[in-house]
């Protein structure tokens, strides 16, 4: 008994999936008619907001969200966002209003004429039930899904007279069964499988680990950093177009820095390595077309990942499909640990390694006007609570930002794997959500910030708490770095004269203010770290790439 929504809003209750995002429409109001109390409704102004904060609300909390969308149109305006929480592996729930079913058929405005087609093929699975009575069942099996790995966007699309549809006994009965179900899916590699791995690991000269975003997504952090301290491996990052989150300490002895996106540079980059060992990435997220070999004679790999396309699409390489937190625990248990004195034990085999060089410290770039990225970065670095978040979407001083701030704890780091603009401003308020007691910063490059600059509005209206740090340069810097690379001359449209971001976002009601120098750069930082309220700092950069 009871309709059609109270169904769905009690499995989602159950669920703990009580904040949805979203924009409405009317074909979306009767899902939200009498929107219960003890769920909460964050608006976006653009469906690229909605997406884009549910997928790092869902991403920080690590459980399925939904973000309800206006049926084509709106699906329309979030799939670049949700190409992004695809690439990002983020359980989102994404649904949709549909006409009336009555006239659906006769296509009435607004109809979503080919609603499961829409998405495609950026979901997971996407589907308009046959009947009202279908819909719980219908995202119930959509929120399982969305949560199993590979984790990802689903899409399911919902007629607006379903949701007041009553439930007889017996479809209130069939409803309760098909939405209290618990599924799970980590899984643990054959134990031949892992004891091969062990051996091969215990057995190798100069072994090394790769680390991608999904060792934190699956909770292997701490496993990560005890096989690497146990067997003395060098750490490496994923290149970090694919590295939308840290998989291990940058600022760990063992670890040796962020590897190169492309074929020929990472290939020559673990050329020292006898064995290398992928954990939750692909292999690998190359970017750039700088062709030569994948990996140098004498050097083998094996890539962990629980995404069975990242195993199966690998150009070299063997791979293991299971949950990456658990096979690097159980790996840990199985090696040896070469310890303080390198010496082993008796699980090590007889191998010695050296411990790999430690990085230096960070350098200062020389000081200028306007100042280097590289300086505003550190100057981030110098005032960042060691509980802090970073959100990056500044393209070209990624690679100064994990330089300089060498983030050191799990969930510290987001950045869109999928590449889309428009996921660092609504990702940091979703992350903020979801992490309400760890301060958020949001760096980002001025031209980054217009994809999804709506995310302004939330943030004031909701009083969310992120810092967003505008590095201002005057123009799309990493373009005119790819023009470089590809040998392109006198392209249009890579120049962003008077982009003033303070202007648009005190429009959008965020306190918002330009600092002239680092000094001033750090004492606004620090004042908006400790604000209960979303702050803008705006600081002009010198134009090009920072990497230091
Ligand atoms: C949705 C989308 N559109 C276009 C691009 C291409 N693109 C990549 S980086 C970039 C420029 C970003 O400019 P800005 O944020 O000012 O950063 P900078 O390069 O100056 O560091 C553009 C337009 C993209 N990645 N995503």
């Amino acid at each position: 008994m009871g309709t059609v929504r109270e169904a769905v809003f009690e499995m989602l209750r159950e669920r703990g999936m009580t904040t949805m995002f979203g924009n409405p429409g009317s074909t979306e109001l009767p899902m939200l008619t009498e929107f219960p109390e003890d769920f909460r409704y964050v608006l976006g102004l653009q469906e690229a907001v909605a997406v884009g904060m549910a997928d790092g609300y869902a991403q920080a909390l690590g459980r399925p969200t939904l973000v309800n969308l206006h049926t084509a149109p709106g699906l329309g305006n979030g799939m670049g966002a949700i190409f992004n929480a695809q690439a990002n592996k983020a359980p989102l729930v994404v649904t949709a209003g549909q006409q009336h079913r009555s006239l659906m058929t006769l296509q009435a405005n607004l109809t979503n004429r080919d609603a499961i087609r829409m998405p495609h093929p950026l979901v997971k699975w996407s589907y308009e039930p046959p009947r009202a009575q279908d819909v719980p069942h219908a995202l119930a099996r959509a929120t399982h899904l969305a949560g199993l790995a590979p984790r990802g966007p689903v899409f399911v699309s919902i007629p607006m007279d379903d949701w007041s549809v009553e439930l007889g006994d017996e479809e209130a009965e069939a409803v309760r069964h098909q939405t209290t179900r618990r599924v799970s899916g980590a899984a643990l590699p054959d134990a031949a499988v892992l004891r091969e791995l062990a051996q091969r690991l215990a057995a190798a000269r100069r072994p090394a680990l790769v680390a991608g975003p999904d060792i934190d997504s699956s909770g292997g952090w701490d496993a990560a950093v005890r096989l690497a301290e146990r067997q003395r491996l060098p750490v490496y990052a994923t290149p970090a177009p694919g590295g939308g989150r840290l998989g291990f300490p940058e600022n760990h002895p063992l670890f040796q820095g962020i590897l190169p996106p492309a074929v020929w540079p990472v290939g020559d980059a673990l050329a020292s390595h006898d064995l290398v060992l992928v954990a939750g990435t692909s292999v690998f997220p190359y970017y750039p077309n700088i062709p030569g070999a994948l990996l140098a004679d004498g050097t083998s790999l094996v890539a962990i990942t629980s995404d069975p396309d990242e195993a199966a699409r690998a150009p070299m390489g063997d791979a293991i499909v299971a949950d990456v937190a658990l096979t690097l625990a159980a790996l840990a248990e199985l090696v040896g640990d070469m310890g303080e004195s390198g010496a082993g034990d008796s699980k090590a085999g007889d191998s010695e390694r050296e411990p790999p060089p430690v990085r230096p410290a960070p350098e200062e770039v020389e000081i200028s006007d306007p100042m280097n990225p590289s300086t505003a970065v550190r100057t981030l670095a110098q005032v960042f609570p060691p509980d802090g978040i970073v959100v990056l979407e500044s393209p070209s001083a990624t690679l100064a930002l994990r330089n300089q701030l060498r983030l050191s704890r799990p969930g510290s780091y987001w950045f869109s794997a999928g590449g889309g603009l428009g996921f660092g401003m609504p990702a940091a308020i979703g992350v903020q959500l979801a992490c309400p007691e760890r301060p958020v910063v949001c760096v980002l490059g001025e031209g980054s910030a217009q994809y999804a600059v709506q995310a302004f509005w939330t943030a004031a209206a909701y009083r969310v708490p992120v810092t967003f740090l505008v590095l201002r340069n005057d123009e799309y810097a990493i373009l005119k770095w790819f023009g470089m690379l590809e040998e392109i001359s006198g392209a249009p449209g890579l120049d962003l004269p008077a982009l003033d971001c303070v202007a648009v976002a005190g429009g959008y009601g965020v306190n918002a203010r330009r600092v002239a120098d680092a000094e001033e750069l750090g004492v606004e930082l620090r004042n908006a770290l400790a604000s209960d309220g979303p702050e803008l700092i705006e600081v002009q950069v010198s134009p090009g790439m920072a990497l230091a």
